[in-house]
């Protein structure tokens, strides 16, 4: 039975030494030091925060379902949407994309590990303290936090409770210490892309996934600090006495934007770069080309570290800008879609009149590059000044950034988490469900999110939990489409969880794929290779009989 599956091996073809096929657990829970345990650790605690900041989704779609605010009070639906919005950012969407590199990226380059794996772990088990930290203050008298996950001054410098011990303080403390957990991984990813790739490993042979993390953990270093600054000020404000962004004493709220968007516009690179990357890795996998135009692909991914510093103020266009700033920053903003362009182009020209597998990671794969079309399409329409002061501060911009942050980048850690799933725990995920998850996950996303573009256009203002009648329409379609999506989930855990207890063995190479990752055993041993392997190719070198016969998928 378990070998007919058509990626697996035959249960006697594989079966390892009895200590190597007893998984031991005790690990995941432990202080490793080994890059892969370290992965998991983070994937599967990212994973967790997921589930909590979608149950906060679900409570605010629940009250959007009717135009009157009838389900919970005010300051607690301003509570569900600032922490459903920052669990999301800073305990799913960032953690787990260092999860993912931390387990692929040293396989890739062919290194043992990551180049300091103490503070690897200390980095990870920095996470979930903070991330408690940060729930726990909806326990707190006053409750968690309201004021969105900018936390603009002077909104969130108000403490209508008095209590020093509230919502703001707890936000502001887990961001500094999650920031700090972030430099770390930046620290460690750098140097390990530089100093430990396999001898032949030059930069344009690094598998494009690799190139992103490096792309993405360089803007970490660089732009990263404005936001633990910016925070810390306001921890001052918060507690000392300070008036950094005080405006009745002569603190400056405009200075907080800045900074904070300084960081933050670039952090959205931090996520969207990653999960390009995977698509460059899946989908010459999947339709067994090599990537097209992979310098070009390259050079436009770095490209960004230093684009995306240029172009923050386009987040302040309704801020009391000057209008020559504003100018400035909508031209420099475009100029954003040239690399992005080149990118959707090479995954075209990849596909084009090649022979698709349609696997689940490519579905996710390709279901995301379509989605982010329009992500892109619209993020361009917002880049547009006299647009967005249009539609600023309305569903349009929700609609906008959802599309980024779950029909892309989501869907991205889906594929991932399905095609360096067997590497991972050794075990083959069932295709079946993996193509209901698929197509419950791609329907319920566009019901979700797409009516919020009409919406916005409509004039419907976002961080409001009552709305004219005139929108019922739509928020009815994007309630229970949110309510698909979180039954999505279900065949994800059920599939994920069943296989690695109980999963076909998989092979080392289920999917004939290029890269290093594959050419060790699934999972890979302690030190990931038995020899350190000699890199002589260009990545992507589809079309070779070695990528193309099934049955050297174990070789
Ligand atoms: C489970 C699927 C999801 C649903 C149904 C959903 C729905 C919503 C809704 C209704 C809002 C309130 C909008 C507003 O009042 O301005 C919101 C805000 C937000 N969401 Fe989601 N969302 C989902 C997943 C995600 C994901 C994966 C991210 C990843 C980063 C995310 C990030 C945010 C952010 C940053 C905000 C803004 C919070 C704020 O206004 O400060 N969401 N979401
Ligand atoms: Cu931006």
């Amino acid at each position: 039975m378990t070998n007919s599956h058509p990626h697996g091996v035959s249960v006697a073809e594989s079966e390892g030494s009895p200590s190597e096929s007893q998984t031991n657990w005790r690990r995941y829970f432990s202080f490793s030091t080994d890059h892969k345990v370290i992965g998991v650790q983070y994937l599967v605690t990212a994973f967790t925060f997921f589930l909590i900041a979608g149950l906060l989704a679900m409570i605010v779609r629940a009250e959007l379902i009717t135009p009157a605010s009838d389900l919970v009070d005010r300051p607690f639906y301003n509570a569900l949407f600032t922490m459903h919005g920052t669990v999301m950012i800073f305990l799913w969407i960032i953690p787990s994309l260092v999860g993912l590199a931390n387990y692929v990226v040293p396989l890739a380059i062919g290194a043992k590990d990551m180049a300091f794996p103490k503070l690897n772990a200390i980095g990870f088990w920095i996470i979930p303290p903070a991330g408690i930290f940060l729930i726990s203050s909806f326990f707190l008298p006053s409750g968690a936090a309201q004021a969105g996950w900018w936390n603009y001054p002077p909104l969130s410098l108000q403490n209508p409770s008095g209590n020093l011990l509230n919502g703001e303080l707890f936000w502001v403390l887990s961001i500094i210490l999650l920031g700090i957990s972030s430099i770390m991984a930046a620290v460690n990813f750098v140097a390990t892309i530089v100093w430990l790739r396999a001898p032949g490993m030059s930069y344009f042979r690094l598998p494009i996934f690799v190139w992103t993390v490096l792309t993405a953990q360089l803007m970490q270093l660089i732009y990263l600090p404005a936001l633990t600054g910016v925070a810390i000020m306001m921890l001052a404000d918060l507690t000392i006495g300070t008036h950094f962004f005080q405006p009745f004493d002569q603190g400056d709220p405009v200075l907080y934007q800045h900074l904070f968007w300084f960081y933050s516009h670039p952090t959205v690179y931090v996520w969207a770069l990653p999960a390009f990357g995977i698509f460059s890795e899946i989908i010459p996998a999947f339709s067994r080309e090599p990537l097209f135009g992979y310098r070009s692909v390259a050079i436009a991914t770095i490209s960004f570290v230093p684009i995306t510093g240029m172009v923050w103020a386009h987040h302040m266009f309704a801020s009391g800008t000057p209008q020559w700033l504003r100018i400035v920053f909508m031209f420099s903003t475009e100029l954003v879609a040239i690399p992005t362009g080149i990118k959707v182009f090479a995954w075209t020209a990849t596909i084009w009149r090649s022979k698709l597998h349609l696997e689940t990671p490519m579905l996710f794969a390709f279901g995301g590059v379509v989605m982010f079309l329009f992500a892109g399409i619209t993020g361009v329409m917002l880049g547009a000044m006299p647009f967005d002061l249009h539609v600023n501060n309305t569903y349009f911009v929700v609609g906008h950034f959802h599309y980024i942050v779950y029909n892309t980048i989501t869907m991205a850690l889906f594929a991932a988490i399905y095609y360096w799933f067997p590497k991972v725990s050794g075990r083959m995920y069932s295709e079946g469900w993996g193509k209901i998850h698929f197509w419950l996950t791609f329907i319920g996303a566009n019901l979700t999110f797409f009516p919020m573009f009409p919406l916005g256009l409509l004039g419907m203002l976002r961080r409001v939990s009552s709305y004219d009648p005139e929108y019922a329409g739509w928020n009815i379609i994007s309630s229970l489409g949110g309510f698909l999506l979180g039954v999505s989930i279900l065949p994800f855990i059920a599939n994920i969880v069943s296989a690695w207890l109980q999963g076909a063995k998989a092979a080392k190479n289920p999917w004939l794929a290029t890269g290093l990752e594959w050419t060790t055993t699934s999972p890979p041993p302690v030190e990931n290779f038995e020899e350190i392997p000699i890199v002589d190719s260009p990545p992507y070198d589809y079309g070779k009989a070695k990528y193309s016969d099934r049955s050297l998928a174990n070789q």
